[in-house]
């Protein structure tokens, strides 16, 4: 490689491959920093798209073949595939990899799931070609004007790409919202945390609107005022700001507030799914993720629900009338159970990333990803902010919920909390992630769980022994006949 090579005008920096709304949306991006974007996509249609509405815009070098796509990088070459996750991504890989040669990086920015991460990463590694899992926050938008984004992959990769990363990424005070997550899957691992907390911040932001509407009988304008008041203050959020937006929204169609129209059918690709397989592997009750995760898919059980309306008994429900509330401070009681839930749903994310790190020995450091959170992508919160201080206090802190104050925080919370999860229950009105959360909150606190009925149930059936509170040691008791407890 030749100092020509490196610093060739006619070559890329950078090159895109799959130009649909993700890949394209980045290749401007990185144009827009003064990079030359080299760009290919399987069809040439979208590359000739782009071309054509931005080609002016920027400078690119488009082509129609892998090699010529190759052959149009300085090296080491680094390409960034932005394709279907899967077998597309495979197929990719193994062309660039084909075509490029010793030291160069190919990175994948699609919603990989870290275990085809980790193996990718063996295969290139064997082949001499870096390999770097990065996931990407902030969807199209982001990805034109500045994502999150969560590498993982070999730290010589990091100190190559980094700055190239840097200058495209979303940037809070200063700092550029992207650093190196570790080794081999873990960018893609904290990307599927990321996305399950994700899930379970739209189900309770959900599960408020809800509550206001068909509890308090507010109309989705009215709702939408209250989302923007609660957008200033501690759960200013993106997700909080376009749910406002949403709200206000009425169908040119029939006059009635869009959100009326829309099927309530919560679809899903798979992401927030992983995160709770993944959790009940790791051992970690990620109980808010994995109740909006089976919240949607409830929702999408249209034939089951239908049959189930107006068939099964709901008991004696109340109104909000019969609960006797003020408004007022029905809607601010709301709005404090949707923050608790929020809370819970974080700590327990934060919680699987702890666990995923320790089993893989990916030194994962939870403050790098609050800060990398707080821009450009979709759970881009002032909250986070306050979870970076948690880490900065004390980095091995046991849950979210014990730093000082998110503790604080809580001791505001928790009476408004059990009393709308009471009200929802009255009303009829399913909140999943808020009634969980706050089952996982006292489970979390209580002195004693049923878990010892449990183990002696386990003792009982299939002598699985126990241990005791009072001594050392493991025990089993023989339950029938002259009950005896002997040690094992
Ligand atoms: P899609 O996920 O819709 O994929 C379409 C692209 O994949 C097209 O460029 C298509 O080429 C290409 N492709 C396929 Br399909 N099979 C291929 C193959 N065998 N060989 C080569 N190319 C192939 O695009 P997207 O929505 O832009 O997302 C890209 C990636 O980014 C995905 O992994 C996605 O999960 C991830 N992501 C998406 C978002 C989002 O908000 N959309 C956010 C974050 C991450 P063609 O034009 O020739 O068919």
């Amino acid at each position: 490689m030749t100092n020509s090579d490196t610093q060739n005008e006619n070559l890329a920096q950078i090159g895109v491959v799959g130009l649909a709304v993700m890949g394209s949306n980045l290749a401007r991006n990185f144009a827009s920093r003064g990079h030359t974007v080299a760009v290919y996509n399987r069809s040439t249609d979208k590359t000739d798209k782009l071309i054509s509405d931005f080609g002016e815009t920027g400078n690119f070098i488009p082509s129609k073949t892998v090699e010529e796509f190759v052959a149009s990088l300085e090296r080491p070459r680094k390409a960034i595939i932005m394709v279907q996750a899967g077998t597309a991504t495979d197929a990719v890989i193994n062309q660039l990899a084909d075509a490029m040669d010793e030291g160069d990086i190919i990175i994948d920015g699609g919603n990989a799931l870290f275990t085809d991460t980790i193996r990718r990463e063996a295969e290139m590694a064997e082949r001499g070609r870096h390999f770097v899992g990065a996931g990407i926050s902030g969807g199209e938008e982001g990805a034109l004007n500045g994502p999150s984004i969560m590498p993982g992959g070999p730290k010589e990769s990091w100190d190559t790409l980094g700055p190239l990363l840097e200058s495209i990424a979303a940037n809070v005070g200063g700092t550029p919202c992207v650093t190196h997550i570790g080794p081999d899957g873990a960018g893609h691992f904290v990307k599927m945390v990321h996305n399950g907390i994700e899930y379970a911040d739209m189900q309770v932001i959900g599960e408020a609107y809800q509550l206001l509407r068909f509890g308090a009988g507010l109309e989705p304008a009215e709702i939408a005022e209250i989302f923007a008041e609660w957008n200033r203050g501690d759960l200013e959020s993106y997700l909080i700001e376009i749910t406002a937006e949403v709200l206000r929204q009425v169908d040119e169609e029939t006059g009635k507030p869009l959100v009326d129209v829309i099927l309530d059918a919560a679809g899903q690709k798979g992401t927030g799914r992983w995160t709770v397989k993944e959790a009940l592997d790791l051992g970690i009750p990620t109980t808010g993720i994995g109740e909006a995760v089976f919240a949607r898919a409830l929702s999408s059980s249209l034939g089951q629900r239908k049959a189930a309306q107006g068939n099964l008994p709901t008991g004696t429900l109340k109104t909000f009338a019969d609960l006797g509330l003020n408004r007022d401070e029905f809607i601010d009681e709301v709005r404090r159970a949707l923050y608790a839930s929020k809370l819970v749903a974080y700590a327990q994310g934060f919680d699987e990333i702890k666990a995923g790190s320790e089993e893989h020995n990916w030194g994962v450091d939870p403050r790098d990803l609050a800060t990398i959170w707080r821009g450009g992508c979709i759970i881009r919160a002032k909250f986070l902010n306050r979870i970076v201080e948690a880490y900065d206090n004390n980095a091995e802190l046991p849950s979210l919920l014990l730093d000082p104050y998110f503790n604080g925080e809580l001791g505001d919370l928790i009476d408004p909390w059990r009393n709308v999860v009471v009200y929802a229950t009255q009303l009829g009105l399913p909140a999943p992630v808020f009634t969980s959360s706050l089952a996982y909150y006292d489970s979390l606190c209580a002195e004693r769980l049923p878990a010892a009925i449990i183990q002696s149930q386990r003792d009982f059936f299939g002598a699985h022994t126990y241990q005791r509170i009072d001594k050392e040691g493991t025990f089993h008791t023989v339950w029938s006949g002259d009950r005896k407890e002997i040690q094992v």
